[in-house]
């Protein structure tokens, strides 16, 4: 299946390694659209606008035809909240994984009845448990 990651990019790149581990956890079994999301290197420094608007115009593509969207919420970002308002008008099903010795999720995004399953984990053992337990997934 399709797999939409969302992770921050712009809102703080701390994390990576952690959205690296579980695109190559979901890359196993299933096609992950954005695993740039996991690359070390990516730059987050602007180019131009219209770079900009074809990054955003090629995203929403992508999660227009995936099958999944994952988003991991642990680092506050505007993308991936913009990205999960329109996952929810698109009807996506969605999995958040969050940790909240990082930060507490915003109301907007746990008190959307839309987001069933949202899962607090710690470890990216117990995330990459959580997805293999979420019958959604292939693996
Ligand atoms: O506000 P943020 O940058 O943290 O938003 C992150 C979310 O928006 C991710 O889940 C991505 O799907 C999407 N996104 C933001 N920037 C990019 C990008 N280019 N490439 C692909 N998806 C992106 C990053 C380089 C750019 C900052 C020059």
């Amino acid at each position: 299946m399709k797999i939409y990651f969302a992770a921050s990019i712009r809102g703080g790149r701390s994390d990576v390694k952690i959205y690296q581990k579980l695109i190559d956890f979901l890359n196993q079994d299933n096609q992950v659209l954005t695993e740039h999301i996991g690359n070390d290197n990516l730059s987050v420094t602007s180019q131009s606008q219209t770079d900009d608007k074809y990054i955003r115009d090629r995203d929403i593509n992508w999660l227009k035809e995936t099958d999944l969207v994952v988003a991991e919420t642990s680092n506050p970002s505007l993308g991936v909240g913009y990205e999960l308002g329109y996952a929810e008008r698109l009807h996506k099903p969605v999995v958040i994984l969050h940790n909240s010795t990082k930060s507490q999720l915003s109301a907007m995004i746990n008190g959307t009845d839309y987001f069933k399953d949202i899962f607090e984990y710690q470890t990216v053992d117990e995330a990459i448990e959580i997805l293999k337990n979420y019958r959604g997934i292939q693996n």
